[in-house]
């Protein structure tokens, strides 16, 4: 019939959403570094990293040159460096372009790339202090510039709690590149001194934030659908409810603000003193050892999906299938079927997970 048509066309552009989102056509040359609109704060540890594939391309007529002047490329592991020559320091405003010649028809390709260079004042210091001491936050939003990159696209508010003897900046460092200055200084994105409300400029991947926010409201609308008002016949699936999520999805296509705290008070279940955590992206997105089909850390490499520390390889040494005779399939949705109960190990509560039961009863939730 028409209407249960309508239905599972419905619920497959649902499913397939997030998964649209994430899927990327693998470019065979990228310049991986710098981002188009980065900001870079340290010119002496600068250098271009580029990803070109040998079979489709000639790697010896790959040329990069920044503002005019070229660079030096040379083979890397596992992608190309270029690097600037003694000397030559960037400016405020750079233009980086790279061309390779294609194997097939000897034309070139060209990426450019437009980027800024702008060194820490002396008036920023950083504070040893707030790394195991964190200012206070009262409030934080995230105002979104542009959605087109995710460099430099942010302005992130923040105001402390009172009490707080702030200073006028507040540097923070995300890695090696990358710094960005809490400033209530009046100057650039921040209206005025000394009142209290700090501003940074920063760099927020919207793509990812729209992709996860699109997920959680389907699995939102799952759970609220019941699974009493599903049903499935062979592998279609009827629905007597949908939930309209339309209006929020498509608030998802545009800038907004997004407010960050107050966040709830979260009880603490790690003991720092006798924990490690481990968050450098060399380690937690190993391609070599970890699986990530959304390429959330955006170097261009999605993993191994059988890798040592991929979802489907734990799940496979928990299953321990030769020990137990359970093959995985059973083990992941028997799994599965503990978080649809009433289940909270951490803080005794109820922690109500609904939708679940009726992804694990899909057809494709059986096959895949
Ligand atoms: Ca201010």
């Amino acid at each position: 019939m028409l209407s249960d048509r309508f239905y599972v066309e419905f619920w497959a552009v649902l499913f397939l959403l997030p998964i649209i989102g994430c899927l990327q056509i693998p470019d065979q040359f990228v310049v991986i570094s710098p981002e188009q609109g980065q900001l870079i704060r340290d010119a002496e540890n600068f250098s271009v990293e580029i990803m070109v594939s040998s079979e489709l391309f000639d790697p010896t007529t790959l040329e990069a040159e920044i503002n005019g002047v070229s660079l030096t490329v040379s083979p890397g592991d596992p992608n190309f460096v270029a690097s600037l020559p003694v000397g030559q320091t960037l400016d405020n405003s750079n233009q980086l372009v790279v061309s390779v010649l294609g194997w097939s028809d000897g034309v070139p390709r060209i990426r450019q790339v437009e980027f800024s260079m702008e060194p820490l004042s002396r008036a920023v210091v950083f504070s040893e202090k707030f790394v195991t001491e964190p200012p206070p936050i009262e409030t934080a939003e995230l105002q979104i510039l542009h959605t087109l990159g995710r460099r430099q696209n942010a302005i992130l508010h923040v105001t402390f709690r009172a009490g707080f003897d702030a200073p006028t900046h507040i540097p923070y460092r995300v890695d090696a590149q990358t710094v960005f200055v809490l400033s209530d200084s009046g100057l650039g994105d921040d209206e005025f001194a000394g009142d209290g409300l700090y501003t940074a400029r920063v760099d927020f991947d919207f793509e990812n934030f729209r992709t996860r926010k699109s997920r959680d409201l389907l699995m939102a609308a799952l759970g609220e659908a019941g699974t009493d008002e599903l049903q499935f016949s062979g592998r279609e699936l009827v629905a007597k409810k949908v939930p309209n999520i339309g209006s929020s999805l498509a608030s998802l296509a545009s800038p907004m603000t997004i407010s960050l705290v107050p966040a709830p008070p979260m009880v603490a279940t790690v003991d720092s003193e006798r924990a490690l955590m481990v968050r450098d992206l060399s380690v937690v997105a190993d391609p070599s050892r970890t699986f990530d089909p959304c390429d959330t850390d955006g170097d261009g490499a999605t993993g191994d999906p059988n890798g040592a520390w991929s979802f489907k390889t734990l799940m496979g040494q928990m299953a321990n299938t030769a020990g137990t005779g359970i093959p995985l399939d059973i083990f992941v949705r028997q799994w599965l079927a503990g978080w649809a109960k009433n289940f909270d190990p951490l803080n005794g509560g109820a922690l109500v997970v609904t939708g679940l039961s009726t992804m694990m009863s899909s057809p494709s939730a059986k096959r895949d």
